[in-house]
């Protein structure tokens, strides 16, 4: 007989399946059967199921995660048997200290980590300290205060009940955090009280069956490191995990999963007390706030309403132990009070926003544009612009204002810019996240943005909002990344809502149509005419600009230049959006071999906040990482070095050699991101590994533009076709309906 049967209810998404049986195949232990249970709505597992000889395959007529739970049930051999959801994971060594443990104990249970991340990541994460591991300690001590006090009031209480009770239902507040995860449970004694799954439930099922397990439990044993890690889907939108997905019968079917657990178990005792705690703190916690804020009445009629009962039903002692505010929400919910629900939520929720904004000053702005600056009326001729969240006056915003500000001098332009640049054309300027910068977001009727606006920037009926983004893409973007790392685990859902509000986006060339389409999941207007920060490239006096920079920057008029402009890095950051960069450019080398033809301008991207240290090379090396304008680099480089940045398909409208120094292009590739074209066939110059290998290129750079000649007119082609030098003409007709 194996030690542990494991149960896998599998219906779909079968890129997170390989990784949770992978995780089993990397066990430390073995001793176990896997059972992967298919729903009869499935995916098709054949592909990858070749992989994992050891899986025994359960095809069922079954639906739901319940229902396939119970097949595994009857199919289970081993002494104990674990649950594993086909989208998670467990740890090399989770099952060997659960399996240590197990000496005939009812149940064994270790802890429930939660991640948004695969598993090469999440132990990355754990590695450098960026997830904190959990104080347990602290935890511990709280626990058993919690146990002690219980106890004190309950002296007859069952301690092995009631250990387990507080580390199964009370590790979080809130009756969807009842989970059977992460749980040894010993098979001869599921089998004594044949317990089951209720299949009728599709979200709270978990309950209804911990909650009967936990009332009969004579043994346990706890294993801290016993790690379970549970993930949540970072694209809630395509893949919603269970507790991701929107569905109308949720509600209802909590208040009759609790209805339905009530009357399985069968005593009055600890079991009882945790599931009446929990329908209350869901009340109080969750229910009572959207009963103020949703715009689902609901919330205010029926479900406000099928709630009483259910609270009514509670143990007396769950009400009496509550603070003055809950238990003023709980009796007005009894006394069928909507309007004192709501009163008291007000009341608490205004005390906390006060409090926010005396601890933040800085928020202030935000409570004036919610409550003031929205009910104002829109401007119809202001337009707000911004580029890089306002560190500059850059991108393809600045080259729309300029024409706007030229053509059209009826519209009052705003600048969105934190550093005090000087913005000609007289716009006004605004610092970001200030009160005028809050009253423009309101009140502006076009908004011209090439990153995103704020989170809570609402979009309000009347305004234009054009998103240019900032560049073709070649590395994978939100919805075509399967692994978000470098940003907040909410960023699909988030960018899935704000790209709803965008009226045009802007697009280079057929190939980033085709690609925002799918990346943002983007509908609407697409503004194919090239990218206006591209125009300067074509206008005619740009020789003579070009000289002039030249000249402004000091830089020598008998050297060719060499820009260097590397992206940024999703692994490397100080915290969010702080990243360090390492210049990987041996520097001195190129000043030994390239110093009497040659100067670099150095340039990093607006994330990396380090600065780049060139003391000793001064008149060789020109860091112009603050100049706000690339675009006007550009025009003053003869050659350019770059990475993963979409700085070469801007760069080659000039048609100018281009170096790709990609020292970490498999990591990058494989690991990071994972292009949309194929770095080693389709970009126009050679891919370059070491240092010397970008120096022996810079020296026989003729040889190496003849050799790509035919890859870069291809590359020309298909990329800066739409660049024309009116791109800015076209795209601020298209916004101000001038067309
Ligand atoms: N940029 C710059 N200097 C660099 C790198 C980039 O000024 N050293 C500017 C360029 O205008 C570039 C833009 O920032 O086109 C975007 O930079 P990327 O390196 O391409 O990286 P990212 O900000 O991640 O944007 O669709 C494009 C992607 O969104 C990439």
């Amino acid at each position: 007989m194996k030690k542990i049967s494991i149960i896998i209810p599998f219906s779909h998404y079968i890129h997170y399946l390989e990784e949770c049986l992978d995780s089993l195949k990397v066990s430390a232990f073995q001793d176990f059967e896997t059972l992967l249970v298919v729903d009869k709505e499935h995916d098709n597992v054949d592909p990858i199921i070749k992989k994992y000889p050891f899986v025994r395959l359960i095809q069922t007529d079954v639906h739901g995660v319940a229902a396939c739970r119970n097949v595994g049930l009857a199919h289970a051999q081993g002494e104990y048997v674990y649950f594993l959801d086909a989208d998670d994971y467990v740890l090399e060594n989770t099952l060997g200290l659960l399996a240590e443990a197990a000496k005939g104990q009812d149940i064994v249970y270790g802890r429930v980590a939660h991640t948004w991340n695969n598993k090469a990541n999440y132990l990355e994460k754990i590695e450098n300290k960026e997830i904190d591991p959990e104080d347990e300690e602290e935890k511990e001590q709280m626990r058993q205060q919690k146990i002690d006090s219980y106890k004190e009031k309950n002296p007859n209480v069952d301690p092995v009940q009631l250990r387990a009770v507080y580390y199964l239902l009370r590790v979080k507040h809130g009756i969807r955090n009842v989970t059977v995860l992460g749980v040894l449970y010993k098979t001869v004694f599921l089998r004594m009280y044949s317990f089951k799954f209720h299949e009728e439930f599709r979200y709270y099922s978990d309950m209804t069956f911990l909650c009967p397990v936990l009332e009969h439990i004579r043994s346990e044993a706890y294993v801290e490191d016993a790690v379970y890690v549970k993930r949540k889907h970072n694209d809630p939108i395509n893949y919603p995990a269970l507790s991701q997905e929107e569905n109308d019968d949720r509600f209802y079917e909590r208040i009759r999963a609790v209805e339905y657990t009530r009357n399985t178990i069968t005593s009055d005792g600890i079991v009882r007390y945790y599931l009446d705690f929990k329908i209350v703190h869901f009340f109080t916690r969750k229910m009572a706030k959207r009963i103020r804020r949703s715009q689902d009445e609901r919330w205010r009629n029926e479900y406000f309403q099928a709630m009483i009962p259910c609270i009514e039903n509670c143990r007396p002692e769950v009400l009496d132990e509550l603070n003055h505010s809950n238990r003023k929400l709980v009796q007005a919910l009894l006394n069928n009070d909507l309007n004192g629900v709501q009163k008291e939520v007000r009341w608490v929720l205004g005390k906390k926003k006060l409090k926010r904004v005396f601890k933040n000053k800085n928020t202030a702005y935000k409570l004036a544009y919610f409550h003031r600056y929205l009910k104002k009326p829109i401007k119809d001729n202001v337009i707000l612009f911004e580029t890089f969240m306002a560190k500059n006056y850059s991108d393809s915003p600045k080259y729309i204002y300029e024409y706007i500000a030229q053509h059209y001098p009826e519209y009052e332009c705003v600048w969105a810019i934190n550093d005090g640049a000087k913005i000609p054309y007289g716009a006004k300027c605004v610092k970001r996240f200030s009160f005028e910068y809050a009253y423009y977001l309101a009140v502006a009727k076009y908004l011209v943005f090439n990153v995103r606006p704020p989170l809570w920037y609402r979009k309000r009926e009347g305004q234009v909002f054009l998103e240019t983004w900032h560049g073709t893409p070649l590395k994978r973007l939100v919805f075509d990344q399967q692994e978000v790392t470098s940003a907040s685990p909410k960023y699909k859902q988030q960018f899935y809502k704000q790209r709803q509000d965008w009226d045009f986006l802007v697009s280079a060339n057929p190939f980033s149509t085709k690609t925002f389409r799918s990346c943002f999941m983007y509908e609407g207007k697409m503004l194919e005419y090239g990218y206006p920060r591209n125009d300067i490239l074509y206008w005619p006096n740009k020789d003579e600009i070009a000289k002039d920079l030249r000249k402004k920057l000091g830089i020598p008029t008998d050297k060719k230049t060499i820009l260097y402009a590397p992206t940024w890095r999703d692994d490397q950051h100080y915290g969010s959006g702080q990243y360090k960069f390492e210049l990987a450019l041996d520097l001195h080398l190129m000043q030994e071999r390239l110093s009497d033809e040659y100067v670099v301008l150095l340039r990093t991207h607006h994330y990396i906040s380090d600065k780049i240290d060139v003391t000793g090379m001064e008149g060789f090396v020109y860091n112009l990482s603050d100049y706000d304008d690339i675009s006007e680099i550009y025009l003053i480089s003869d050659i350019c070095i770059t990475d993963y940045s979409s700085v070469f398909f801007d760069y080659a409208n000039l048609k100018r050699p281009i170096l790709f120094y990609t020292y970490d292009l498999d990591k990058y590739k494989n690991q990071l991101r994972g292009f949309y074209i194929d770095m080693n066939t389709e970009v126009p110059g050679p891919l370059l590994y070491t240092s010397e290998e970008v120096v022996d290129a810079i020296e026989n750079i003729d040889k190496i533009t003849e050799e790509y000649k035919e890859r870069y007119d291809t590359f020309y082609s298909r990329f800066c076709c739409y660049d024309d030098g009116h791109a800015s003409e076209h795209v601020a007709k298209a916004l101000l309906g001038k067309e």
